[in-house]
């Protein structure tokens, strides 16, 4: 987020407390953001004078080249939290810190793990892929073997179901953006199409479901419709053009766009065509969602649309009263996002977000808004709206509507209160 400074006063604002037009965010605006009309809109720059000094130039050469770089040392506080449950390692959860991160994609390294039994160490060329039940031909697939169909390369996002889920919570939790919601990253994958290795093993008219699952000590297993499988699934083995992480399922796993992050089955070893259902025990025991009478709904796929504000958030204070960037990023599995409203008095009045190109389906939408902050306490928010028109709940309703026993599909609009000193905080608003 930059400190704007600005002596303009003509500046247009569009809702309650300063939020001002998106114009500023636009290409045909872009023009504003130099030094025209708004005056300097650089984070406080010192004005240059004859005899400024920079730096001295280093007397001896840089350092070498390497085999495989790694990210400037001076970045090593921007980390993942993660989390293993008691008594237990490797079966967890690690957040991306969200408040950290720029446009639409997360850094390989920083991608949010979710593993049910630890990481397994998987030697490629021994890995299998197996397509059997009801198919006229079953088929087994080494890696090289993948690595020959035609691919396809989609910049989309990842969610785990239980993202967010501590907003269930009677109290709001302290935490940062990345604590609270880091169950979520963005990356290019690259993979085969599902359907195609499907059309190659011939599709019985009676298979209706898929029994997916992983090559982990959990054996995760869920059940895909066919209809998903055919539609937009992929066998990934590239994210952003390397080779998968092993967290990320080396060599190969399922990537079901738009769906809960847990039936993308990662060490992805068979896939076996089935009339219904198996009705696994990652899809029972988990996964499913508690309604208020305690009945449970089952196979609840696609994450709903939902976004958040990432600067400012807790820990990214402000500092003086002025113009800022608020930022942050809003995402839906069910297709591409068509507008974000920001908030900077609790939900009184909304103004527009500008959305950052490329806006792009089921993948992670950047969104900006210009805010003049006159140093008062405010409560920001977000609210996205996705192509199918849906939009999402302020926190009171969303938690009457769903009730409070669920675990999973946290999607409520979320809150950051500013204080006078700048401090961000979370809030039930
Ligand atoms: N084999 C296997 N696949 C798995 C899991 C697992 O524990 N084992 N975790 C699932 C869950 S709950 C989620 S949210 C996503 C997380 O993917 P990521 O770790 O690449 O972010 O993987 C899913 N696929
Ligand atoms: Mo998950």
């Amino acid at each position: 987020m930059s400190n704007i400074k600005s002596n303009d006063e003509s500046l247009e604002t569009v809702a309650g407390n300063g939020l001002l037009h998106r114009r500023m965010f636009l290409t045909q605006g872009a023009a504003m953001l130099g030094a025209g009309s708004l005056g300097l809109l650089v984070p406080n720059p010192a004005a240059a004078q004859s005899g400024t000094k920079l730096p001295l130039l280093p007397k001896t050469p840089g350092a070498p080249m390497s085999a495989y770089g790694d990210r400037s040392h001076y970045e090593n506080d921007v980390h993942r939290s993660t989390l293993s449950y008691p008594g237990t390692t490797g079966s967890g959860g690690s957040w991306t810190p969200l408040e950290s991160l720029e446009g639409m994609i997360t850094p390989n390294g920083l991608h949010f793990e979710r593993h049910h039994s630890g990481i397994p160490d998987i030697n490629p060329d021994d890995h299998r892929l197996l397509i059997h039940g009801l198919v006229d031909r079953p088929l087994v697939f080494s890696i090289d073997d993948l690595s020959r169909y035609p691919m396809v390369s989609r910049i989309q996002m990842i969610e785990c179901s239980g993202n967010s889920r501590i907003g269930w919570a009677p109290e709001p939790a302290q935490r940062t953006c990345g604590g609270l919601h880091g169950l979520l990253s963005c990356s290019e994958w690259t993979g085969v199409p599902l359907s195609i290795l499907l059309d190659e093993a011939g599709v019985d008219p009676r298979g209706k479901w898929l029994l997916v699952e992983g090559a982990d000590s959990a054996a995760m297993s869920r059940s895909v419709p066919l209809e998903k499988a055919m539609d937009d699934a992929l066998i990934a083995l590239y994210q952003n053009g390397e080779r998968l992480r092993p967290a990320q399922g080396y060599p190969v796993r399922l990537f079901l766009p738009g769906y809960e992050g847990n039936i993308s089955v990662k060490w992805l070893r068979r896939l076996k065509v089935t009339t219904a259902p198996t009705f696994t025990r990652n899809e029972t025991a988990e996964y499913s969602d508690t309604l208020p009478d305690g009945s449970s709904l089952l196979f609840t796929f696609p994450m709903e649309v939902k976004s958040v504000i990432t600067a400012p958030s807790p820990g990214r204070s402000l500092k003086d009263k002025g113009l800022y960037e608020i930022s942050g990023m809003a995402w839906s599995g069910a297709g591409k996002i068509s507008q974000v409203d920001v908030s900077v008095d609790g939900g009184k009045s909304w103004g527009r977000a500008a959305l950052s190109e490329p806006v792009l389906s089921k993948s992670i939408t950047r969104f900006r808004a210009a805010w003049r902050w006159d140093g008062g306490p405010a409560i920001i928010m977000s609210r996205a709206v996705d192509e199918t028109g849906d939009v999402q709940l302020d926190r009171t309703r969303f938690v009457a509507e769903r009730g409070s026993k669920r675990n999973y599909h946290y999607n409520a609009i979320q809150s950051w209160k500013i204080a006078e000193n700048g401090e961000v905080t979370n809030v039930y608003a």
